[in-house]
């Protein structure tokens, strides 16, 4: 069976579950966290999660990769349109989601989630490089009612990965969440969080949390 890898505290980890699930593929999940340790670097090689384990000696990283081989391998619940620009439409919003916003922000999480401090400097980058992230990510989202358009998508499992942890690393370092003035995006992330999919995610890695804080 396959093997999802990583942790329920990684959004691109939780980035693949939502598809897993969406696309109703049986899978198990193994807590494995982020290392540079060889055994590690075999199965993932940059040592991140989420990677995904066959089950027949290989293993496949980059969360990207990882729900564009689902869908192509498991094609009965397709999660990608038909149409050849409806799916280069999708995968562009994932990667403005994942390059613009995400990855920018990420410069952000130390201070604003782990306790450590970022630079002044590299606050002042991010707020640009967000503000064009957001822009951008307006500009070519539908939220019609789903981020690519009438259907669910790749791109919704891509939009949960980057808009909530964004908004929050925006809050707590600027005191304003990015995404403040822009309701289409909270009456999505609201109906996102309600779907069974995202909101069994989001129970684990509360869970998880949890547990966590018990040890
Ligand atoms: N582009 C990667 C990003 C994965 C990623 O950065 N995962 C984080 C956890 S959320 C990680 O493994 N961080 C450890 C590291 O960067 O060494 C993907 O889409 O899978």
């Amino acid at each position: 069976m396959l093997k999802l890898c990583g942790f329920p505290l990684s959004n691109y980890y939780n980035k693949v579950k939502i598809a897993l699930i969406e696309k109703e593929i049986p899978f198990e999940e193994e807590n494995c966290p982020v290392s540079q340790e060889p055994a590690m670097l075999a199965r993932s090689p940059m040592g991140k999660v989420p990677f995904l384990d066959l089950g027949n000696g290989q293993c496949l990283s980059e969360s990207e990769v990882i729900v564009q081989y689902l869908d192509e391998a498991y094609p009965a619940k397709p999660l990608m349109p038909k149409d050849p620009l409806a799916r280069a439409r999708v995968r562009e919003l994932s990667a403005y989601l994942e390059l613009h916003l995400e990855l920018a922000a990420r410069r952000l999480y130390g201070e604003a989630f782990f306790g450590g401090k970022a630079t002044e400097q590299a606050k002042q980058e991010v707020e640009k490089d967000l503000a064009k992230g957001v822009q951008a990510l307006l500009q070519l989202a539908k939220f019609s009612p789903f981020i690519a358009g009438a259907e669910f998508t790749l791109a919704d499992c891509s939009a949960m990965a980057s808009i909530l942890p964004v908004g929050l690393a925006s809050k707590a370092i600027y005191g304003r969440d990015v995404f403040a003035d822009h309701p289409q995006v909270r009456t999505y992330t609201g109906m996102m969080l309600a779907r069974p999919s995202v909101k069994k995610v989001y129970d684990d890695r509360k869970a998880f949390i949890q547990s966590q804080q018990k040890n």
